[in-house]
């Protein structure tokens, strides 16, 4: 019977053998050594060529561990460099960016006759557009209020709520924590990456949190900026409504069965189906605009159009190293990004919309008009 070593190919025997510096020790390196040493090589010669993604030397991984306390006021105000879309926010041009926004629930009119009971970051249906560059710590802060008096009035009742924000590289089960009503969680981290990334509740079920209302957008520009100059800058984000056959106690409430189902009722730009058809956006023919872009979904893909142009740039997920040139749809599923950028050729009224077209139909379009 052959002994172990008598069965454990040696480079003798093997296609390397022509490998002079290892046939001074033909045992030594055997095959299923030597094979992961030529792979780690290869790779490694490879890597050399490859630029580095790492998009700054001083990527900040995690965070000081988050703090959570009893609310200290009442005050629902919004601090940072936030704006509601489609407007974009200033930068804050400090290293540490201070964030403040709460959670309430609301009822909000998603059209005329159509009050629905939200649940609402920042006091608004998607919560504010925050806009960081790549570099920027964000101290945030976020209080519970569903408890507050105008929730009790609504008939609605206080639930446990938390943020999730994808711009961020942290333990989630720290950061994204859930509070309680009339607590507040304070944290910081930092934007490692440029895009356009969403924030969402993250508190089970998530789906309902998120068919409530509770969805934003972050913005994070390059250190230096995108590259290129343009007259005008949008946020549209995308999200479908699960909405209860009836009123019920004089609002429509969020249907699960329904978003199980992946049925949508509406689906809407910036939180209302439809209202850049009532109030269309004014931009000017033959200026450069760029518009950020986010599928919440949260179920449903989009195939985001505007008839009349083609975007000559698009940036998947918002980071410029991503370009793809000349699209006229951008396709995205839920929870992705995009930036485009375009002009509108000619003085017109130009529709954009969800080419899925049932999407479309059920409030995923409306109007830029170029004067
Ligand atoms: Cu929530």
């Amino acid at each position: 019977m052959p002994s172990p070593s008598q069965n454990v190919p040696t480079l003798k025997s093997s296609r390397f053998r022509y490998h002079k510096p290892l046939q001074a020790h033909p045992r030594k390196y055997s095959i299923p050594l030597f094979l992961p040493l030529l792979i780690l090589g290869l790779s490694s010669c490879q890597n050399a060529s490859i630029p580095s993604t790492k998009p700054n030397a001083n990527m900040v991984l995690g965070g000081p561990p988050a703090v959570v306390s009893p609310a200290s006021d009442k005050d629902t105000s919004i601090r940072g460099p936030l704006a509601y879309a489609p407007n974009v926010p200033p930068l804050d041009p400090s290293d540490t960016v201070l964030v403040k926004f709460d959670v309430t629930h609301r009822i909000v009119q998603l059209r005329n006759g159509m009050p629905f009971s939200a649940w609402l970051f920042g006091n608004a249906l998607p919560g504010p557009v925050l806009h960081l560059k790549v570099g920027q710590t964000v101290k945030f802060m976020m209080t519970n209020r569903s408890d507050d008096s105008m929730t009790m009035q609504a008939g609605m009742h206080p639930m446990p709520h938390s943020i999730d924000f994808h711009a961020a590289m942290v333990n989630p089960a720290d950061k994204w924590r859930s509070i309680n009503p009339g607590e507040t969680i304070s944290m910081s981290w930092t934007a490692n990456y440029p895009g356009v990334f969403m924030y969402h509740c993250g508190t089970p079920m998530v789906l309902l949190h998120m068919i409530s209302g509770m969805f934003g957008m972050v913005i994070v520009d390059p250190a230096d900026g995108f590259p290129g100059k343009v007259d005008q800058e949008l946020a549209l984000i995308q999200n479908e409504f699960y909405l209860s056959e009836k009123p019920v106690d004089g609002h429509y409430t969020a249907d699960t069965v329904l978003a199980m189902k992946k049925q949508p009722s509406l689906v809407a730009f910036n939180g209302k189906p439809n209202q850049y058809f009532l109030h269309p956006i004014h931009v000017k023919a033959g200026k450069r605009i760029r518009m950020y872009l986010l599928n919440v979904g949260p179920n449903n893909a989009s195939s985001f159009h505007i008839i009349g142009t083609i975007f000559d740039k698009v940036w998947i997920e918002g980071n410029p190293k991503n370009q793809l040139l000349g699209m006229d749809v951008v396709s995205l599923p839920p929870a992705t990004s995009a930036i485009v950028e375009f002009t509108l050729p000619e003085k017109g009224r130009y529709t954009f919309l969800d080419h899925s077209f049932a999407d479309a139909e059920m409030g995923a379009s409306g109007e830029l008009i170029a004067d």
